[in-house]
């Protein structure tokens, strides 16, 4: 299982016994590294960051630490250990041997979820791009890059799959993955949420929290797929999703910590007076990219979902764990329906609910942290709670597409939604407000005024470690 770093590029598949395979990878390998040289981390050329590579991809080797030159970072193909004797867990095949080779009446559907799992992985490190240069702390600046060369990773996991196994239409597919970009107008990234801008770190900390979050049930649901090499792709990259999720909310979580102390130290209900973020725009971020996330699973009723469930490409999460038939012919499922004015559950057929199903998980586990971040300000004597929006609040895709919501749940009409939005969504002045707080701290242990030291370091480095040195 340990991976071949002697290799142009490193990989734990045997690349070198299949030479066509090896030449097309190396072909596609130069633009990927130009892409990353044009549209990743901006200015990190000359820096040498501590980061985590896997040097083996069983429980002890995944997670080697050192500094690393960034462009000497290398990025390859792992994939988790095959499990002897693996039968498909689910859908109309359960039961059969897992699929070595692509089912050929499934090539387009496979294709294409494995093009749009891709697609998000270089869109987010386009979006992070310029977060370097205001980072608030170099451990701030190791963990970005850290993301940042994972999702790099994750997109080699895609290409190689589509490369190995798709033959023409894949190596098409690969290429086209550099040629879109988030927020192009022309060519833009396939889900939306992908496009957006992330202008500040209070942006990326509730991306890695709740965006990375949808990466983490959508991979665990592709995880269960049918189609092995697929199912130890995405098992191997969630191991790394953990991290970037952990990225997320102990950076909310340290920020509001940071809030409460100086608005406690000034006794002031004032943050923004004395440097910090406040906790109302605070909310108003989680509202934006909470909403946007639930976006990301979907139609609540779904074909494509039940075709990916029958077929036996994407499963549930922890499908194994389910009590259940796995086949879904006569289930039902509680989904959201609007009569009238009102948000009704209805039961509809489990099978078209897969996606709605995944979501509600999502908005569970989303809450948790949210739960925590309260902690800290009931922990401070401050009386203020942070919210999860209601599921229809600023919905583009589904049932809540045509319809406006308050974040307590109160149906408005469009001129109410107009007049008001700008109280539940960061506008303009706040993002310019944001941006006033975002100088670059690089003085190793030292912290932005907006932000909470972490409680411990990476790999329990002191607080003052040199995370990142500038060439
Ligand atoms: N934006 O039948 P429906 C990650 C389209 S994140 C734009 O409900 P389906 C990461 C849809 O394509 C994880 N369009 O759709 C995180 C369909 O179009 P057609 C990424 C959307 O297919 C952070 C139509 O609307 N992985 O890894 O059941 C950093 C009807 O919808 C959107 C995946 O998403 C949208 N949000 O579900 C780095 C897994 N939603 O057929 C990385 C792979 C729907 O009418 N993808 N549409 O032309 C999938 O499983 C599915 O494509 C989706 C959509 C769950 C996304």
């Amino acid at each position: 299982m340990s991976i071949d770093y002697a290799e142009k590029i490193p990989n734990n598949v045997n690349l070198s016994d299949n030479r066509r395979l090896q030449r097309a990878l190396e072909k596609w390998q130069p633009a990927y590294l130009d892409w990353w040289r044009e549209l990743g981390p901006i200015e990190s050329q000359n820096l040498e960051v501590y980061l985590r590579t896997a040097i083996s991809v069983d429980s002890k080797g995944w997670a080697h630490f050192d500094h690393v030159r960034m462009p000497d970072y290398r990025w390859g193909i792992f994939l988790a250990p095959a499990e002897e004797g693996r039968t498909i867990g689910f859908g109309q095949h359960k039961g059969e041997p897992a699929w070595q080779d692509v089912p050929g009446e499934y090539r387009a559907e496979l294709r294409r979820l494995i093009v749009t799992q891709g697609d998000t992985e270089p869109a987010s490190v386009e979006q992070q791009r310029r977060l370097g240069q205001t980072c608030p702390s170099l451990y701030d600046l190791r963990n970005l890059f850290q993301v940042n060369v994972e999702e790099g990773r994750h997109l080699w996991a895609m290409v190689y799959l589509l490369h190995a196994h798709f033959g023409r239409d894949g190596r098409e597919e690969a290429d086209a993955m550099l040629e879109r970009h988030a927020g192009d107008p022309d060519r833009p990234r396939i889900l939306q949420a992908f496009n957006e801008k992330t202008p500040d770190w209070l942006s990326f900390f509730m991306f890695t929290y709740f965006q990375d979050r949808d990466g983490k049930y959508q991979l665990s649901s592709l995880a269960e797929s049918g189609f092995d090499p697929l199912a130890r792709s995405c098992r191997f990259m969630l191991t790394e999703e953990a991290h970037h999720m952990f990225v997320g909310e102990t950076g909310v979580g340290r920020i509001i910590a940071r809030t409460c102390q100086l608005m406690r130290e000034n006794k002031t209900d004032d943050p923004r007076s004395v440097g910090g973020i406040d906790l109302q725009l605070i909310q108003k971020y989680i509202n934006f990219h909470y909403s946007i996330c639930l976006d990301l699973f979907g139609a609540e009723l779904s074909t494509n979902a039940a075709t990916y469930f029958t077929q036996g490409l994407k499963g549930r999460f922890l499908e194994t764990r389910i009590d259940d038939d796995h086949v879904l012919a006569d289930a039902a499922y509680p989904v959201p329906e609007m009569k009238g004015d009102s948000v009704v559950m209805t039961d509809a057929p489990a099978l078209n609910a897969v996606n709605e199903r995944l979501r509600a998980d999502y908005i569970t586990d989303s809450q948790r942290g949210v739960d925590r971040w309260n902690k800290i300000i009931r922990d401070a004597g401050i009386d203020f709670v942070l919210t999860l929006p209601h599921v229809g609040f600023n919905r583009s895709i589904g049932t809540f597409a045509d319809y406006h919501f308050s974040p307590d749940g109160k149906l408005l009409t469009e001129a109410e939604w107009e007049h008001r939005r700008a109280e539940w969504l960061p506008v303009d002045e706040d993002y310019a407000f944001v941006q006033t707080l975002m100088q670059p701290v690089i003085e190793p242990g030292k912290m932005a005024n907006w932000i909470a030291p972490p409680a411990r370091g990476i790999n329990n480095q002191p607080q003052d470690f040199e995370y990142v040195r500038f060439g």
